[in-house]
């Protein structure tokens, strides 16, 4: 499928600034600005920016703790996404959740989610809906490698293809689960292949490949739009930082640590862009330039917002 430059800028872009956007917040948490935790995904740009590229805004998408690159990528409001995670009152949950409960209804982001696995029954709710509505919306679920071996996993998946709902299981495999490596507790070394123990489709991509994500999150996304049922697409990505920012990562190789640093899905894509004369000299100067002044906005709006008042902690929950 041919595409225009707009559109490949537009994934140069989106990728530049969720990077932008969480070299700040570990900045601004470091300094102490923010409180909780935060996990990022910087050098996992590329499955964020490819896989949300190819949605719309009617469709939904579900994210986890390291979740700030869906979110984004999907259009989130970035002045109340950083005033939530500053945990003050014009947040998206009142500055309540933070960091691990931002979410957007106006643009399908329903939620992130601090339980691991949490996001993947939620996910067949929203595709139900749209199935029963007869909608023609998608929904994606993201999770981690770690995430595929919780028993919601299992289950969403049987039940996902069972009802053939509209929903791409999206697992952003960096090989670790907090400070364990994947070999330590499973046996498969690829998330795809559990997709035969349920009937659907599994591929497998290289996630620092923005270029292989779209084409493959495209077509999982079209089957789900047409009523052909779930895709479990899996992207290897590398992990960057720790599992959170301050996380030292000392029981990682330093050769592990650099080696996944070499593999850079910004850098690479705006290489192929040059090379096809799509990105021209000065674009990305002026992407830096535009991103840099919306977060400059949001930062500056999230630390003028009033703290959450804890006179308000009863208000809004169920019981
Ligand atoms: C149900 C549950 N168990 C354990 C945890 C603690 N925990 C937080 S993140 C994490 C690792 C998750 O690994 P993975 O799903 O691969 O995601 P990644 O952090 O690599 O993005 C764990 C075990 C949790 N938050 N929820």
């Amino acid at each position: 499928m041919s595409e225009t430059r707009n559109e490949q800028l537009a994934v140069l872009e989106s990728m530049v600034r969720i990077r932008r956007v969480e070299e700040r917040l570990a900045e601004l948490f470091t300094q102490g600005n923010i409180p909780g935790f935060i996990h990022v995904s910087i050098g996992q740009e590329a499955v964020a920016a490819g896989v949300c590229s190819g949605l719309g805004p009617g469709d939904s998408v579900l994210t986890t703790h390291r979740g700030h690159g869906h979110a984004v990528a999907k259009g989130i409001e970035l002045r109340r996404f950083m005033a939530e995670i500053y945990g003050r009152q014009n947040g998206f949950c009142k500055g309540r959740g933070g960091s691990m409960h931002v979410a957007d209804r106006n643009v399908g982001v329903v939620g992130a989610n601090g339980i691991v696995g949490g996001g993947l029954p939620i996910a067949l709710g929203t595709a139900l809906a749209s199935q029963y509505r007869g909608e023609k919306t998608v929904t994606v679920c993201f999770f981690g490698d770690g995430a595929s071996n919780e028993g919601t996993f299992h289950e969403a998946l049987n039940i996902a293809a069972l009802w053939s709902l509209p929903v791409v299981f999206c697992c952003e495999n960096n090989s670790w689960a907090q400070f364990t490596p994947q070999s330590s507790y499973m046996k498969v070394t690829s998330v795809a292949q559990r997709a035969a123990g349920y009937g659907m489709p599994g591929t497998c991509v290289d996630g620092s490949d923005v270029t292989q994500v779209r084409a493959a999150a495209r077509e999982a996304v079209e089957r789900a739009r047409s009523g052909g049922g779930p895709t479990l697409l899996e992207c290897k990505v590398l992990r960057w930082q720790g599992h959170y920012v301050g996380d030292a990562q000392k029981y990682r190789a330093p050769d592990d640590v650099k080696e996944a640093r070499t593999h850079d899905p910004i850098r690479s894509y705006a290489e192929v862009l040059g090379a096809a004369k799509v990105l021209e000299p000065g674009d990305l100067e002026k992407i830096e330039q535009c991103v840099k002044a919306e977060i400059d906005d949001a930062v500056a709006f999230a630390a003028a917002s009033p703290m959450a008042d804890p006179a308000d902690l009863l208000t809004d929950v169920y019981a």
